[in-house]
């Protein structure tokens, strides 16, 4: 009797296969959208292409390595990645995943959107590099917002497009006592002679083969909490080529991101530049430039590894016969593949709203309203997303079957590396904190929520967006009052938060879909079938406990 086999799931082009992606650029970028189709077409064949993802499975069998010590004893510290890992990210940075948002022309001020978009395509085929591309766009903004005019040179080699003139930066925040609590930071920085030199442990420093980052420290003498740090950027190798005094203590043994390395660094009074000020007690605010960044690459990150997810399990379910017809004709299935891509849809939806926000404050047209709008969407972007995703992968590897469960399907690797997100970069909890500190600070959840209402008051009237809006302004009410009455009480508000933060989410993305679909006409339609789901999944989710938390849970 012969073997029944089946036939590999194929993917299409990333570009090619995703009409969310399209349907949002339209929307965004009108007139320049024939320019911007050129340059994501090809990264779309490229990102799916077999050869790619045979170099992404070699990247991710190939996970970095540390040598500490060579064959005679001396401390070297090489750190070895994989050459598939390399290449990946050669080809990004070729391809503009960190130029294209600095690149004046054609897109101004609407660059970063389709820098986002080339993230979004590009990223689940990069191995994690882009993990070092996500610091690296984010400290080059950092320093041309802070630095000097050294600071100002050195950002032109993290923005370039020529890989051997391009280098990648390192964001060394974490330390033992301090991840989400940076004002813990213990690092010291001595001003000995006239340079400055660092002291102490850096706990989580991923991308550890970047030439550079940017790190917090403390000046001797100056005040405890986070207003005593200063930022500085640190190299790896000193101008006269030999290593700056910077032992790697161990690589960290992760659950996924394998390719990428990520290590425990000793400072050993390494050579350091101040970015701006040392004593200024900004160290905090400076690097909040480039949090807000990467947490934008990690949404991008997030949409991007649900759209992967989504493309397997379509792609699988048309080749795939059960039970007398096409696995995507089963009903119960069609269910699995539709959610998937209305979370999708609603990833993409915040994360390139968000980086709309940021193209036009990076171009000086974003107004004040813009300006709070995108203190407060992003961390709430940041936070959603990564949920998405994690649920998103597991979805997608189940709708695999086994095969999905084993490591030579790929998915695996997916599930794993969606795992970090929600982590890096700021927790669920965290960022809900946020959340309320910039309400409380720039009024940024009242400019979110007044945009829910500008965005559905752009689809009210619009044949079948009545439910959508319906449920995006009653869902605004519902979080304005979560917010009040928990307001007086700083540990119910805290407690609040995530239920706030993620209602928020959702909402945002079910009105921004409403105003979308609108503009597109009839070519809205896929975009109003997803506003629609999301506003029957219900928008404000689960709501906080009504009364303290009990302790006997
Ligand atoms: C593929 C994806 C790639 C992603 C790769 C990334 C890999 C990188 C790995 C990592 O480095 S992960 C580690 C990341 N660590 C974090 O995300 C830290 C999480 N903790 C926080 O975000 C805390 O909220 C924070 C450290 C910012 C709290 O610090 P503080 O000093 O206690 O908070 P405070 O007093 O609110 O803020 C100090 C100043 O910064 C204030 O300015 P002002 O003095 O002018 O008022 C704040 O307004 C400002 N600030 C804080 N967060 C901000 C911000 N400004 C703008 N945007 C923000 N997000």
């Amino acid at each position: 009797m012969d073997l029944f086999l089946q036939d590999p799931p194929c993917l299409p082009s990333a570009w090619e296969g995703d009409r969310a992606l399209k349907d949002a650029l339209r929307f965004y970028l009108g007139d320049h959208f024939a320019a911007a189709e050129v340059i994501l077409d090809e990264l779309g064949r490229w990102a799916t292409g077999p050869e790619t993802l045979r170099m992404v499975m070699r990247a991710e069998n190939e996970p970095a390595t540390l040598m500490q010590y060579d064959a005679w004893g001396h401390r070297v510290d090489e750190v070895a990645v994989s050459d598939a890992y390399t290449e990946l990210g050669k080809f990004g940075v070729e391809h503009g995943v960190v130029a294209l948002a600095y690149e004046p022309e054609p897109f101004g001020d609407l660059a970063r959107v389709v820098w986002a978009a080339a993230i979004y395509l590009w990223g689940p085929s990069s191995a994690l590099y882009s993990c070092p591309i996500a610091m690296t766009d984010a400290a080059a903004r950092t320093l041309f917002e802070h630095g000097d005019a050294t600071d100002t040179e050195i950002a032109q080699r993290l923005i370039s497009r020529d890989p051997g003139f391009a280098w990648t930066s390192g964001q060394w925040m974490t330390e033992t006592a301090g991840g989400s609590d940076v004002a813990r930071t213990s690092t010291v920085a001595r001003l000995q002679g006239d340079e400055w030199r660092l002291y102490g442990t850096k706990w989580f420093t991923s991308a550890t083969t970047s030439e550079m980052a940017l790190t917090l420290a403390r000046p001797e003498g100056a005040p405890d909490g986070s207003r005593g740090l200063g930022l500085f950027r640190v190299h790896r190798m000193l101008d006269d080529g030999t290593p700056n005094a910077i032992l790697v203590r161990r690589l960290k043994d992760k659950l996924g991101t394998r390719s990428m390395p990520t290590a425990e660094l000793e400072l050993e009074g390494a050579l350091a530049h101040p970015v701006g000020d040392p004593l200024d007690g900004r160290g905090v605010a400076k690097i909040s430039t480039m949090l807000n960044i990467t947490r934008l690459h990690n949404a991008l990150a997030s949409a991007g590894a649900l759209a992967r997810g989504h493309a397997w399990a379509s792609s699988f379910a048309e080749s795939r016969e059960v039970f007398g017809r096409k696995l995507a004709a089963q009903p119960a299935h069609r269910v699995t593949l539709a959610e998937l891509a209305v979370d999708k849809a609603a990833a993409l939806a915040l994360s390139l709203r968000c980086a709309h926000l940021m193209g036009r404050m990076e171009h000086g047209s974003a107004t004040a309203e813009e300006v709070a709008l995108f203190r407060g969407l992003t961390p709430v972007t940041k936070l959603s997303t990564a949920r998405w995703a994690v649920a998103g992968a597991a979805e997608a590897m189940e709708a695999l079957g086994g095969v999905g469960y084993c490591e030579d399907s790929g998915m695996p690797a997916l599930v794993r590396n969606a795992h970090v997100l929600p982590i890096w970069e700021g927790t669920t909890n965290v960022l809900s904190l946020d959340l309320l500190r910039a309400a409380q600070r720039s009024d940024s959840f009242t400019a979110l929520l007044t945009d829910c209402e500008r965005a559905a008051a752009v689809a009210a009237g619009t044949a079948g967006m009545e439910q959508p809006v319906a449920a995006v302004r009653a869902s605004v009410d519902e979080l304005k009052k979560r917010f009040e009455d928990a307001a007086s009480d700083l540990d119910r508000l805290q407690a609040t938060a995530r239920s706030i933060a993620m209602g928020a989410a959702t909402t945002y993305a079910c009105a921004l879909l409403c105003e979308q679909s609108t503009a597109l006409g009839t070519e809205g339609a896929p975009t109003a079938a997803a506003a629609r789901r999301l506003a029957e999944r219900g928008l404000t989710g689960p709501a906080p406990f009504a009364s303290d938390i009990p302790n006997d849970l």
